[in-house]
């Protein structure tokens, strides 16, 4: 099986073609190294140095003897993108440089990931929606053109749905009006310009599931935390990117790294901020459950891609705790939020999809948090307070 990873650089990027390879397929990563360029032009911090991805690609080969093969390149740029699916492109790191076919699955991660970088200018507004909205039309012009058989696993995100007052469903609603009914997307109402730019993605699949019959599925993920997958383990230089700054950092993970180096917690305004969240190697089980399940033609399935739900106040607690017992005398401030969002609000999300389809959930326990905290505190010596809050206004 050949899988195509886009964005197979970032924090979630990596460990996915690992996975992958892993378990045998025939994996291709992409990527223009747009996060580490980014987080050089931001002086943002990252908790350790990473190889680059023709190097981590080499050291993996080392390590198992299965091949990742690279090609660096803006899949912005539609000739480019089009290229993967006819061939006509180098290789630029593969032990073998023969074409690897039209992929059977196309997994895409390759957007601007940041809500704070989406809003921190308009220069990065504007790279946010170019680059995200025009990856994906790519896409899916190329998938139209070149290779129609091929599942679209896309990355979307659960801020598509803001924090309605009504439960969540899992992408789609039956709605009744006027003595008719239908099934209809849920409402999105995006926080950010980022997460807009996830609902105009999932307009633009939808779109290309009922004009040309694609196949596509759309993993609404929470945020994510965690360092460590089966596959970091086998060699330190192959763990992912890991943010802890405001603008590419997650709240687990930043709250883990400000426990250590004690820097009192970073709760934006009340704490009631509640979202779902899941463990690193939950997003690898949920991305690779998608692809054994492909949609079929014509069809778009929406899976909410979280665990469990936390508010702010919940996971600085948790993470006073841990760091309590591990022997740091953690703080928790409640700063003015710079975000606009609610922060108290009703939150009911379903998830069941993709348990259903065999997800085992690593749920987020003292325990699993104190793991965290190990990896990090080995890092200590490289973490810097001064980017940890900024104060990136809406
Ligand atoms: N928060 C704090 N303190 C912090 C950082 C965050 O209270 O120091 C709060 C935020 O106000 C927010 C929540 O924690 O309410 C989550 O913030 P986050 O920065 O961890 O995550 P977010 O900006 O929502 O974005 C992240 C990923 C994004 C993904 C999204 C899933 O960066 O790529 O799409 O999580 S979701 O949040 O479900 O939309």
């Amino acid at each position: 099986m050949s899988i195509l990873i886009l964005g197979g650089d970032g924090y979630l990027g990596w460990p996915t073609a690992m996975h992958f390879s892993n378990r045998g397929y025939d994996v291709t990563v992409v990527d223009n190294y747009f996060r580490r360029n980014a987080c050089t032009e931001m002086d943002s911090g990252m908790l350790y140095p990473i190889p680059t991805l023709i190097e981590r690609a080499r050291i993996w080969h080392e390590k198992t003897g299965h091949e990742i093969k690279v090609v660096i390149g803006d899949l912005a740029e539609p000739s480019f993108m089009r290229s993967l699916f006819t061939g006509d492109f180098d290789y630029n790191w593969a032990v073998n440089n023969k074409f690897s076919g039209i992929p059977e699955t196309v997994i895409h991660y390759a957007e601007q990931p940041s809500a704070p970088y989406s809003l921190f200018n308009y220069k990065y507004a504007d790279i946010t929606l170019i680059n995200n909205l025009r990856v994906t039309n790519n896409l899916i012009w190329a998938i139209r053109d070149f290779a129609r058989d091929t599942h679209i696993v896309k990355l979307g995100t659960m801020g598509e749905y803001g924090t309605p007052d009504i439960d969540i469903e899992e992408g789609w609603i039956d709605i009744e009006h006027k003595g008719r009914s239908g099934k209809f997307l849920f409402p999105r109402q995006a926080g950010s310009l980022y997460h807009t730019t996830k609902i105009m993605d999932t307009d633009l699949l939808w779109f290309a599931v009922r004009m040309w019959d694609l196949k596509v599925t759309d993993l609404m993920q929470g945020p994510v935390y965690g360092i460590e997958t089966e596959e970091s383990l086998i060699d330190d230089r192959l763990k992912p990117i890991f943010n802890y700054d405001e603008i590419f950092g997650t709240i687990v993970n930043r709250f883990i790294v400000q426990a250590i180096v004690d820097y009192p917690l970073t709760v934006y305004g009340q704490g009631g901020q509640t979202r779902g969240y899941l463990n690193i190697k939950d997003t690898l089980q949920c991305v690779h459950l998608a692809e054994k399940n492909p949609a079929n033609k014509g069809e778009l399935n929406i899976y909410n891609q979280i665990m469990e739900t936390f508010s702010a106040n919940t996971l600085a607690k948790l993470t006073q705790n841990v760091g309590k017992n591990l022997g740091y005398d953690v703080k928790i401030d409640h700063i003015e939020n710079p975000r606009k969002e609610a922060e108290e609000h009703y939150y009911n999300p379903t998830y069941q999809g993709l348990i259903d389809l065999g997800v085992i959930p690593n749920y987020l326990t003292e325990e699993s948090m104190a793991g965290i905290f190990k990896v990090v505190e080995k890092n200590k010596e490289n973490i810097r307070k001064d980017v940890i809050f900024k104060g990136v206004k809406w």
